[in-house]
């Protein structure tokens, strides 16, 4: 169930550095019953993050096998406003700028359908490939066609057999999410037209190391995409990386388009901009990984105290959101249930059972409308914007945020 390599996921190299230590922790999903607490079956694993000397990708060597990860699921895209939204406009990129009538779009981890479901009516076929078995029913229900497995070469040659290439695939949030990356590549090459083309979005390591989102790190995470290990990845491949574009989604991402080589495509001048910005930043050497390290560190000595100063005042401290990006951040800063009596999340599947290792309830959102909570530590940050704009009332009676990310705040 758990392995650990010892060589780049990228490009094989053995010399790798570890340069921070978040573990050990939970799986981030992992949410579980009061019983299955009292059996003491839960799990740890090393939550560590390496750099690569060779090609400078950072990612975990411990890995989680994926049928555990991924086979039943509690994260839906559509529990926000934001994510669906986000998805309906790269829907509508995809139908203006890279199909045309009776092509095919073919989408890897699609999760409940929210993208694909936007080229319903379009004249463009497209399918969904998604491991877990819950989440890829809800995909079916709201009328997405959804292969349930892993997309690997298996799968992409029953669908280049049955229904013939694809001229997009798409594949949002799961790239590294995947410990293949050699098999990914050359599964999506053998599905592509030969004019066709791979759009996919990651979080931006820049942005992850630039705000301090440590939490992005956990056991489904097993790369941290900067566009030189990408460009890299895609031509061990054989694939060119023709664009990439920065999205503000999920505390900054990147879109990553990739094309055939013998297609020939000239990059856009993006892909030299953000190359010069890495450089700049020297993400080919450990001192900003470290210092990553370092403000991380100070960043769970500030949280803590701020949250001590709260609960010395007498304080009720509560949580907003279960993204799984909270349980790394709780578990790291040691925060649990005798400091948050609750965290609400909308996600129904989610209510009614406890926060992975800190084993707080996780209750549905009626509950934190009429409770007096004083404060609400913010764990879904990435959905500030939302989150602040639909919770008018909980601050107008004095309910104040507690925003960690990129540094502790109170708003
Ligand atoms: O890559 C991944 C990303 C895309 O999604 C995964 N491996 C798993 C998941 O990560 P996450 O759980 O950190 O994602 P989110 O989108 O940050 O999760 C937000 C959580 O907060 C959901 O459980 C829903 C909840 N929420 C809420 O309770 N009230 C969200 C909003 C906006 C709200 O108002
Ligand atoms: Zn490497």
């Amino acid at each position: 169930m758990h392995f650990k390599r010892d060589t780049c996921r990228v490009c094989l190299s053995k010399e790798l550095t570890k340069f921070s230590e978040l573990g050990p922790q939970p799986l981030a999903n992992a949410f579980l019953t009061q019983k299955m607490v009292e059996e003491g079956k839960e799990e740890r694993f090393p939550l560590d993050l390496y750099v690569c000397h060779r090609c400078s990708h950072v990612q975990l060597l411990d890995v989680v096998s994926k049928e555990t990860l991924f086979s039943h699921y509690l994260y839906f895209s559509t529990v926000s406003r934001t994510i669906p939204a986000h998805f309906a406009a790269f829907a509508k990129e995809v139908e203006t700028e890279h199909t045309q009538r009776g092509d095919m779009v073919v989408e890897l981890g699609s999760n409940d359908g929210v993208l694909l479901s936007a080229f319903e009516g379009s004249g463009r076929r497209f399918l969904g490939v998604e491991p877990a078995t819950n989440v890829s029913e809800a995909a079916r229900k709201r009328g997405v066609p959804t292969m349930n497995r892993f997309f690997d070469m298996e799968s992409v040659t029953i669908i280049a057999r049955d229904l013939g290439k694809a001229k997009v695939v798409i594949g949002n949030n799961v790239v590294g999410h995947i410990d293949d990356l050699e098999g990914l590549v050359k599964s999506v090459k053998h599905l592509l037209t030969p004019d066709g083309v791979w759009i996919f979005e990651v979080p931006y390591l820049v942005d992850m190391l630039e705000k301090n989102e440590f939490d992005t790190a956990y056991h489904e995470h097993l790369s941290y995409f900067a566009v030189s290990p990408a460009k890299t990845m895609l031509e061990r491949g054989g694939l060119t990386l023709v664009d990439v574009r920065r999205q503000p989604v999920h505390g900054g991402t990147i879109r990553l388009y990739a094309k055939h080589k013998e297609a020939g495509a000239t990059p856009t001048p993006r892909v030299a901009e953000l190359l010069k910005l890495e450089k700049d930043l020297k993400l080919d050497t450990l001192a900003p990984y470290q210092a990553f390290d370092a403000r991380v560190r100070k960043l769970r000595d500030d949280l803590q105290k701020m949250i001590a100063d709260l609960k010395r005042d007498g304080k009720r401290l509560v949580g907003y959101g279960a993204p799984a990006k909270g349980n790394t951040l709780l578990n790291y800063c040691q925060i649990g249930h005798d400091t948050l009596e609750y965290v609400q999340d909308t996600t129904p599947v989610k209510q009614g059972l406890l926060t992975p290792g800190t084993h707080i309830p996780v209750v549905p959102p009626e509950k934190f409308a009429h409770d007096n909570a004083d404060v609400a530590l913010m764990l879904a940050w990435n959905y500030e914007k939302e989150i602040l704009g639909k919770e008018e009332a909980f601050r107008k009676r004095g309910g104040k945020f507690l925003i960690p990310i990129p540094t502790p705040r109170i708003v």
